[in-house]
């Protein structure tokens, strides 16, 4: 199926959402959230803002949620894909952004593509990565799959899924066993390395090798390269960050940069890849629970005295809901009334019809979107935004820390306005007289917030195509990569090495669930599909159930066939795709097509306790063949 445009706004009567006159629209909005506030207190209201927008519209957002309601309950879709990456990093080194820049890696000796299908989901940053191959650099990639960036690499570790960490460890052995750490890197820059090597003591390569399905041969090349080379870059994506344990994931990759000082210089560094186009900005933006604009601490009281002082109100001196929090909290009747810009929850969230029946508890659901998505269908209010990437002004960040500006090449559809006249227009109705002359106004007010940002004007940024942060000269620019001062004479605060336990998957293998699935992404398809469901092209199929050619054997069931995929919380039907570059007990679906098969109703909500994302990548199921019925 495929969508189309929101034109008009929607109120919803008698259950069924009829057309309306923007001002019906934007008064049912307010009303419904002072109705909520009134009754509850602030904390009742939760915002999920938009990773596809630009960043003044995410600097918005968090301002609405923080001045006009007055809780820190605002979060984004970088909670399902890189927060475990941001967790980790800010624990390490006091910044989440990723360390490098993406000319690095054309500049590089070794790339370490780890649990990342780049050459579908990040085709602008594997375009460097093929240069860097060119230009002689050796790459390994770390994927249970043999995907088409692992097809580009010297060596392919085919990992068992969520083996990630024994992985990591027995590469972390088998270098400090050789002798080929980085002694006066880690005198100086780091903590605690006599108890990280003790705790990676028991993985030695036959373990590991027993563990991960890797052959010991591999992970020993893999050690050496890494550990000898020049300069190296390790770059992860999501079979790394959805996991129930990401962010102790992510430490074990970076526990290996510590190692061997590959961080803080120019060719050396760690590179989570961000998804959406803009979710690196809405976190810097501040529309995450725990963060103010320009990635400063809600906890600093100094941080919340600038922000107070500038805003003329009080800020929550503690964390806000994340978006999985703000989940259990309408399970329990704490979260009632919720703003959703563009954002597909029903569709996106792991456990789909756990989260159905969330959001069916609210007692106000605003959506505002560039679509009738299904999440939009069960609001009580739709507004019709304009789509930032070419219908507003404003700037994105990319996973590189690169501002970049966008412009406005096209007028919105029918009366779709820009999301952030919309957010001021229901800030009116709820006595804050808000008024941006364009983006620009908004992009000032936080620059003069957020140091990292000061030095970044609208035409600097167009003078110099871009500018990474942080940049807090007007004159000045700073290195390409972060942490250099780990280099130095004066280090900083020591970066510390984590000692992590590996701890499986919770969605168990048993004999009724015998396989296991992973879900991910393919070239052609955007995620829900929302945006990406309206065309048609030789290269599309749908939804696929992927097996390799042993389980389709096993299972007797061949290409094209349709199967039913089972897991502990759902069902589904779809044709059987047969691919080579699985490995036995390995089945991988998509999550681009849920209007016919819902991939998500099998996923399993199993999270993060440290940053709120679900182990999308790792459910038990089982596939059966269909018996015909005569
Ligand atoms: N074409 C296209 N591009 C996209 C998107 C899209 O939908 N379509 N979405 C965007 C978004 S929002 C995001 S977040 C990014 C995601 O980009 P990626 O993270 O690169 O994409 P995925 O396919 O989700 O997963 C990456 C890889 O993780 C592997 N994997 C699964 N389990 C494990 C494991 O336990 N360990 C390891 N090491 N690997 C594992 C999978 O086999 C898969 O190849 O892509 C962005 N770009
Ligand atoms: N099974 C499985 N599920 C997953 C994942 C997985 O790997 N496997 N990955 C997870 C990841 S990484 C992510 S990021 C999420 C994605 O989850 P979502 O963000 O919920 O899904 P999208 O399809 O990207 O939806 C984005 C919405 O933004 C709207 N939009 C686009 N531009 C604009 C704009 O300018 N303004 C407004 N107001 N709206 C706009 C689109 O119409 C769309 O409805 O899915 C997660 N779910
Ligand atoms: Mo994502």
């Amino acid at each position: 199926m495929s969508y189309d445009r929101l034109t008009r706004p929607l109120v919803r009567e008698d259950g069924v959402l009829r057309e309306a006159s923007w001002e019906e629209a934007l008064d049912r909005a307010a009303e419904g959230f002072r109705r909520n506030i009134e009754a509850h207190g602030p904390d009742c209201f939760a915002m999920l803002s938009c990773a596809r927008s630009t960043n003044e519209m995410n600097y918005v957002g968090q301002k609405f949620t923080r001045v006009v309601v007055g809780t820190n309950n605002v979060d984004s879709c970088n909670r399902t894909c890189h927060a475990p990456s941001v967790a980790g990093l800010s624990a390490v080194f006091g910044s989440g952004g990723g360390t490098s820049s993406y000319q690095e890696v054309e500049d590089t000796d070794v790339i370490v593509m780890w649990g990342s299908a780049a050459r579908n989901a990040h085709p602008i940053f594997f375009h460097h990565v093929l240069k860097g191959l060119k230009k002689g650099a050796r790459m390994f990639a770390v994927d249970p799959r043999r995907t088409g960036t692992a097809q580009w690499a010297h060596r392919w570790l085919g990992l068992n899924v969520g083996t990630d960490i024994p992985l990591a460890h027995a590469v972390a052995r088998e270098i400090i066993h050789a002798g080929l750490h980085n002694r006066a890197f880690i005198e100086r820059a780091t903590a605690g390395f006599e108890e990280f090597a003790a705790s990676v003591e028991p993985w030695t390569l036959t373990v590991a090798e027993q563990v991960t399905g890797v052959p010991a041969e591999a992970i020993r090349e893999l050690a050496h390269t890494y550990a000898r080379a020049d300069r190296a870059q390790l770059v992860w994506t999501l079979g790394i960050t959805e996991h129930h344990n990401a962010t102790d994931n992510v430490r074990a990759l970076i526990n290996l940069s510590l190692l061997t000082g590959h961080v803080g210089r120019y060719g050396s560094g760690l590179s989570p890849l961000r998804g959406q186009n803009n979710v690196q900005g809405g976190g810097d933006m501040g529309a995450i629970p725990n963060r103010l604009p320009g990635f400063q601490d809600i906890l600093d009281p100094t941080v919340r005295t600038r922000f107070e002082q500038a805003w003329n109100i009080g800020i929550q001196p503690r964390y806000g809901l994340n978006l999985t929090q703000m989940l259990e909290g309408m399970a329990e009747g704490e979260v009632t009334t919720c703003y959703l810009i563009g954002e597909n929850p029903v569709q996106s969230e792991a456990d789909s019809l756990a989260c159905v029946k969330r959001l069916s508890m609210l007692d106000h659901l605003v959506v505002q979107d560039i679509f009738l998505t299904k999440t939009a269908q069960m609001a009580d209010v739709v507004l019709p935004a304009s789509a930032a990437w070419c219908e507003a002004d404003g700037t994105f960040t990319n996973s590189e820390r690169r501002v970049q500006r966008v412009r406005k090449a096209v007028e919105p559809p029918g009366e779709a306005r820009d999301d952030i006249w919309i957010m001021c227009e229901i800030a009116r109705r709820l006595g804050h007289d808000w008024h941006y002359d364009g983006a620009e106004e908004v992009w000032n007010e936080l620059r003069a917030l957020s140091p990292a940002h000061q030095g970044m004007s609208y035409e600097r940024l167009a003078e110099l195509q871009g500018i990474q942060w942080p940049c807090p000269s007007l004159t000045e620019l700073e290195p390409p990569y972060l942490h250099g001062r780990l280099w130095t004479e004066n280090p900083g605060p020591p970066a510390p090495f984590g000692i992590l336990r590996h701890s499986p998957p919770v969605d168990l293998l048993d004999e009724e669930y015998p396989l296991r699935l992973t879900t991910g992404r393919r070239l052609d398809s955007y995620n829900t599909g929302v945006q990406s469901s309206g065309f048609a092209s030789p290269l599309r199929r749908g939804e696929t159930i992927e097996l390799c050619p042993e389980d389709a054997v096993r299972l007797g069931v061949v290409e094209g066939e349709e199967v039913r995929i089972t897991s502990r919380r759902g069902s589904v039907i779809a044709p059987v795709y047969i691919d080579p570059a699985l490995r036995p007990g390995l089945v991988f679906m998509t999550m681009h097509f849920p209007d016919e098969v819902d991939t998500n109703a099998l996923t399993i909500e199993a999270t993060c306790p440290i940053a709120g994302t679900a182990e999308f990548k790792a459910a038990a199921v089982r596939v059966e063949k269909l018996v015909a019925v005569s």
